[in-house]
Order: C-alpha cells, then structure tokens, then sequence
C-alpha cells in the first residue's frame, strides 16, 4: 500500500489510500480512522507524515476531527445541480431525502429602500420578511431569508412557508415562475447561525443570493440562503457556446 521506493511522497500515498477507502465505501460516514500513532506504527512512517496526509483530507473536507475523540468520515456533499429553477422542497425529495422546515421569523414589514429596489416596489410597501431553517432527514442545511412582495402573494400564511414556499405560490395563487439570478460566494457562520444550524460559529458557509422573477418579468423574490460548506458542492455544466 505504501511503497517507500515510489516517486510519489508517502503522505500522498496514505491519503490516496484513505481517500479510496472513502470513495469505494469501506468506510463510511461516521466511522473513526486509526490515530497518526497506529498509522506511523502499521506503515513505518513518521507521525508527521500521517498528519500531513489527514491535514488534507480535512482541509478537503472528507474528513474531520472532534476533540478529545478522533478523526471521523464525513457525510458526503450534496451535489446541487445550478441549472433548473428548483425550490428546496424539490431538491431534497428528488435525493429521497425528506424536506422540512423550522419557521425562526415570519413578518409583514415595511420594505427597507434595497428590498424595494430588488422588488421593485416603493419603500415601505408591505414585504414578507420569513426567516427558516431547512432540513434534509431531520438535519439542518441552510438558513433562509426571503422578502416577498406581501401585495403579490397574497395570503401567504406560516402554515404555507412550513409547507413549501413555491408550491403556494405556483398551486394556490397560479403564479408562474419563470427565472432567477444567483450568486455565490463563501463566508464563514455567524455566532447566529451557528447556534440555528447546530455547527461551529467561522463554519465555512456557502452564500447564496437569489432574485426570482416571473414569467411577466415581476421581481417575486429576494433571497439569502446560507448553506453548510462542508454539505454542499455546485455542479454546472458548461457548452463554450453558452459564453455570453
Ligand atoms: C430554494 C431557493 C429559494 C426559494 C426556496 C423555496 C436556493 C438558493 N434558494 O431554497 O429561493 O425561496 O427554494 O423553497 O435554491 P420551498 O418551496 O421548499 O419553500
């Protein structure tokens, strides 16, 4: 497995080693590795070496560590495809994974002057302000904040934002919704969100920024979604004729 004679260094060795390990399934999410003792011992390398190799993986993000107990596998990374205008509701049920939702804030607010710019409405017109968690299996993903429009979708009750936010929308009030911008950049928990999510406060976050519209070109949405860095990955596929 190990072979000292290699060009290749011996802690790429351990870590393509571990990282098979991983991809082929034999050890799962949640299961412990051996200490960087009982590698340096079962290999013949330095301690040093193993921490490289483990370092990696962590920085990677497929594996990480708990004080005091060891170094576990991760959970592996959701891959969410960036084409299609999906709500959360449908991509977790398209995984087999079952949606919800833990409503932290529903309000009708006066729009503040970018809300209403985004929405293109006069400041101060009544906006939905709706802050959830939402949750895969029972685990918290992302937090969520959506304005709304309180004058375009009417009637719009917390039962509804437990249940799903665009089938309302699209089931009850027969709005179509047409496209959306997005943008994504990385950021790091708040001591807010990490307390909502039930991770570490500077965990890597993923921010997610998106303006829906509908079909008639009517701003529907603004929304910001923080999602678990180390739960999600993007996935795009690209034609060179695409390039704007
Ligand atoms: C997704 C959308 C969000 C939308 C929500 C509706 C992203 C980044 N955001 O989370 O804009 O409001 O779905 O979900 O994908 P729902 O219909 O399940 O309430």
């Amino acid at each position: 497995m190990i072979n000292k004679n290699s060009p290749l260094p011996i802690y790429y060795q351990l870590e393509s080693h571990i990282k098979e390990l991983i991809d082929t399934g034999v050890i799962l999410p949640g299961d412990s590795i051996p200490s960087e003792r009982e590698y340096a011992e079962k290999y013949e390398i330095s301690r040093m070496t193993v921490r490289q190799a483990i370092n990696s993986l962590v920085n990677q993000g497929l594996l990480y560590r708990k004080k005091g107990s060891g170094t576990f596998v991760s959970d592996k990374k959701i891959e969410q495809p960036l084409q299609g205008l999906t709500s959360f509701t449908e991509d977790m049920k398209k995984r087999g994974m079952i949606p919800s939702s833990k409503l932290i804030h529903f309000e009708i607010v006066p729009a503040s002057s970018f809300i209403a710019n985004e929405l293109k409405i006069s400041e101060y017109a009544p906006v939905y302000e709706i802050k959830r968690i939402r949750l895969a299996d029972e685990v918290p993903m992302a937090y969520e904040t959506n304005y709304l429009s309180a004058n375009l979708v009417k009637g719009l009750t917390e039962a509804d934002v437990n249940a799903s936010l665009y089938a309302f929308i699209e089931g009850k009030l027969n709005l179509h919704i047409a496209s959306a911008e997005q943008m994504i950049e990385s950021t790091k928990a708040s001591s807010e969100d990490a307390k909502l999510l039930q991770i570490n406060k500077d965990h890597p976050m993923l921010l997610i920024q998106r303006n829906t519209y509908l079909q008639d070109g009517t701003p529907l949405e603004v929304v910001k979604s923080l999602y678990r860095g180390d739960r999600y990955k993007f996935f795009i596929k690209m034609d060179r004729t695409d390039s704007p």
